[in-house]
Order: C-alpha cells, then sequence, then structure tokens
C-alpha cells in the first residue's frame, strides 16, 4: 500500500504529507527511510545543507543492536563494509593499563563509524534511492495544531524567504538538542528531567592515528581522558575540564602534554600527535522529556533525551527511537493499528532511563579521581577495580556498555 503526498492541482510541491520530519540527523533521517521503504511518502525539514549535515562529525560507536535494527531495514550495507568491530577497551588508573575484553563476555561487540558517514549513506538512501523529499537550509520552523487531526509545519523557504505551510497527518520532531519541536509540547503536560554533572569536556579531533588499538579510557586525579578511534587518520580524545571553560584555554601544547600525563601507564605506547582539526568545549549534562508524544508530533532522539557522550550512548538511543517511531508510523498509516504510537513513549523510554543510569554511574568513575573529594575519589576506585576482580561485576558492566541489557 502506498501512503501519497497531496498538493494543489497543478502544483509541483505537495502540501500534505503523511509526515513531515523535522531535522535530519540520524533519528529524521532512520525514520524517513523507514517510511519510504513502507511506501509511505514523508518530507524531511532541515536547517543546514546537505554538506553541512554530512560533515558533522560528533558519534563513532555504534552499538551491535543498533546496527542489526539498520541492516534489517537496508540502511547498513556501507557501514557494515567499512566500520571497524571493537572488542575491548582499556582502563588506565594508578599507571596501569587494564583490559576490559567485554566481546570474551558476551559474544558481542562494538562498531565504529563515524556519525557523519552513517548520515551521508543515510541521507543518500533517502533522497538519491528511496526517493524521499527533503528540503535543506530551511529556517524559522514552526509547527501549528498539534493537538488537532490537522496538524502543519511552516518554514521560511530559503530561496524565495516567503513562509511556506505543509499539512502533517503525524509530525516527527527529530531536530536534536537545539531544535524547536521540543518547545512545542505543552508544559503543563511535560515532565522534563535534568542532570548537571558538573564537569565539562574538552572534545578534540586530531589529525593523527590512534594511540592504540582499541579505546582508552583514563581515570586520573587532574581528570578523566578519553582516546577513541575515528578512522586510520583521524582521533578522537577528550580532556575533563572546568564546564564553560573557553577552547582558546587550550593551546596545542598544553592539550598534547595533559593527554599524556592522564593517559600515561607503564609500557603505554606513546601518543600519536597531530593537529588539533576540532576543539570544543562540551558542558555534561543530561536530559529527558516525558512523555515524548503530543497529540501527532512524536519526539525522537536529542529532540527528547539528551545524553552526554559519556558512555557514547545518544545516537544509539536516537536510532532505538527512530526504529520504534518509523515502525508504529507505518503500522498506523497502512494498516491502521495504533498500538505502536499510542506505546512509543513508554517503550523509548526504558532504554533511555537504563542508559541514563549508566552514563551516571560511568560518570561517577571518571570524574571521582579528580573531584578533590577523597571519598569520591576512593569510592570511584573501588568501581573500577572490581570490573577486574569480579567476573559477575565485569559482565553486568559489558551488557551495559554494549547495551544489551535492554532486550538489544
Ligand atoms: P542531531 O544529530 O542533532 O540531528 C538533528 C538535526 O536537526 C537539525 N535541526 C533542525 N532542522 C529543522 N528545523 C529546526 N528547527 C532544526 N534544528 C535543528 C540539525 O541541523 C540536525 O541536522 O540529532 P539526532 O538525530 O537525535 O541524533 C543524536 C546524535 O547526533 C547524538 O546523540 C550523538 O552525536 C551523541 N554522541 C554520541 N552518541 C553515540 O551514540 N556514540 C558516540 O560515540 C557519541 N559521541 C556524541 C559523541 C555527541 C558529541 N557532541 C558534539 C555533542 C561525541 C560528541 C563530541
Amino acid at each position: 500500500m502506498t501512503v501519497s503526498a497531496s498538493g494543489d492541482a497543478g502544483s509541483p510541491a505537495p502540501h500534505r504529507f503523511p509526515v513531515v520530519v523535522v531535522g535530519a540527523g540520524p533519528a529524521g533521517l532512520t525514520v524517513g527511510n523507514i517510511l519510504r521503504a513502507a511506501g509511505v511518502d514523508c518530507l524531511v525539514l532541515e536547517t543546514g545543507s546537505r554538506a553541512a549535515v554530512e560533515r558533522r562529525p560528533r558519534a563513532g560507536v555504534v552499538e551491535e543492536w543498533a546496527v542489526r535494527g539498520l541492516e534489517r531495514r537496508g540502511l547498513a550495507r556501507v557501514l557494515l563494509g567499512r566500520a571497524q568491530r571493537h572488542t575491548e577497551c582499556e582502563f588506565r588508573f594508578g599507571g596501569e593499563r587494564h583490559r576490559f575484553r567485554y566481546t570474551e563476555l558476551t559474544g558481542h561487540h562494538h562498531f565504529v563509524y563515524p556519525q557523519q558517514f552513517l548520515v551521508t549513506d543515510l541521507v543518500r538512501e533517502y533522497a538519491d534511492v528511496r526517493g524521499g523529499e527533503i528540503r535543506f537550509g530551511v529556517r524559522d520552523v514552526r509547527l501549528h495544531g498539534l493537538d488537532t487531526d490537522r496538524p502543519s509545519v511552516s518554514y521560511l523557504c530559503p530561496d524565495s524567504g516567503g513562509r511556506r505551510v505543509v499539512h502533517a497527518g503525524f509530525i516527527a520532531g527529530c531536530d536534536g538538542a537545539h531544535g524547536v519541536t521540543r518547545a512545542a509540547l505543552p508544559p503543563a503536560r511535560t515532565r522534563v528531567a535534568r542532570f548537571d554533572y558538573g564537569v565539562g569536556w574538552l572534545a578534540l579531533l586530531a589529525e593523527a592515528p590512534p594511540s592504540c588499538d582499541c579505546v582508552v579510557f583514563g581515570t586520573h586525579p587532574r581528570g578523566f581522558a578519553g582516546h577513541m578511534q575515528r578512522g586510520p587518520d583521524v582521533t578522537r580524545y577528550y580532556l575533563q575540564c572546568p564546564p564553560g571553560d573557553d577552547p582558546e584555554n587550550w593551546p596545542h601544547e598544553r592539550v598534547w602534554a595533559e593527554l599524556r600525563e592522564r593517559l600515561g601507564a607503564a609500557g603505554a605506547p606513546p601518543l600519536n600527535e597531530g593537529r588539533l582539526i576540532e576543539k570544543r568545549v562540551l558542558d555534561m549534562r543530561n536530559h529527558v522529556v516525558e512523555p515524548m508524544a503530543y497529540g501527532r508530533l512524536f519526539l525522537a532522539g536529542d529532540a527528547a533525551h539528551l545524553t552526554a557522550p559519556i558512555a557514547a550512548k545518544g545516537m544509539n538511543l536516537a536510532l532505538h527511537d527512530a526504529f520504534l517511531l518509523g515502525d508504529a508510523l507505518v503500522a498506523r498509516l497502512t494498516e491502521g493499528d495504533g498500538r505502536g504510537l499510542s506505546g512509543y513513549s513508554a517503550a523509548c523510554l526504558a532504554r533511555v532511563w537504563d542508559y541514563q543510569e549508566f552514563s551516571q554511574w560511568l560518570s561517577e568513575v571518571y570524574h571521582g579521581p579528580a573531584s578533590a573529594d577523597p571519598y569520591r575519589a576512593g569510592t570511584a576506585l573501588a568501581r573500577l577495580r572490581r570490573l577486574f576482580d569480579s567476573p559477575v561485576a565485569a559482565a553486568a558492566f559489558a551488557e551495559q556498555y554494549l547495551g544489551t541489557t535492554t532486550g538489544g
């Protein structure tokens, strides 16, 4: 069954779509692709240009269940050919290296595939292969009539500057943490739970090969440091810093000196240094919006829940939401089955809260040693040592790290 867009007679651009998706990140593009595969027309509206969204480097760790979900929907062909498979990570503390072999414990692994590559694949599949409509460069997106049967979305057209109105059966709010769709939820019907970790991370991309064959987490009295491969010539590093710190306080020499100190451990290979091509401070904060739906608006991904990259979970949650929302919209629009949509928010939030709790646990491990509080430092190290002393604790950690505890 095909569910088509409709427009004024003779108009080249339909003014009504079964679904309007706001935002072309991993969440919005996955929803769009699922709809197109089922013959449901949709319109994706994106403020950025195609080149900008295909170049934005952010996540890299994709959980195995998420890759299998993409694969089942015909969206992982390029990823499976290019992504690295990771089976272990390394913790460095007390001047020593400790390998954590999570695949040995669980049989599951991680994929590492830069987010901009996934977005590029999803845009190509949606627009060029599945014939989906997408408008880049739109401005001032507004939502109207959400509690009616005829909601609409309006935006300023990048070419004419005029306001265009598109009627929608349903709206998918996938416009990230700084978008507009979340603000359309009525405050009286919405709860926003917030958590501020009180630390910042200097997020860095270095034009340099990885310095180790796996992800490295360094806990150190001077602050957390992380090392994550992004490809043969680009490596992501993190350095804990004060929240709101100015990246200009971190010149090249200071960054590399601090990374060497915090990631230093007996027998560790030296860091491969290189030009820093990204340097930004992220304040570590989370929030969760409940419920993730109102009327005909359904939020997915960072629009509904921001998860600081402490546990590399944000994009994975965005994909989980998108799978559920895409499938639920297809069921509703092609078979009249609304059960997926009515259970959507609760089904997403189970995994969201599980990952929030894990991030909080891990944050204490990473940041406790530098908290200047000897009690927090002591308990953080106890948590770390337990991972290497207790097979049961190690297995539980591995499940959460891989996201397999919640049915993945
Ligand atoms: P996105 O990717 O932010 O996409 C939203 C899109 O909406 C557009 N937009 C609008 N479009 C129309 N109208 C508006 N009013 C709009 N406002 C915004 C934006 O231009 C954009 O194209 O949200 P989505 O799809 O929910 O995806 C979420 C992920 O991007 C995010 O959770 C991850 O990047 C988080 N994250 C990580 N997640 C992981 O699972 N694994 C990781 O290893 C990982 N590493 C990271 C990360 C995030 C980072 N930063 C920069 C916050 C590393 C970093 C440094």
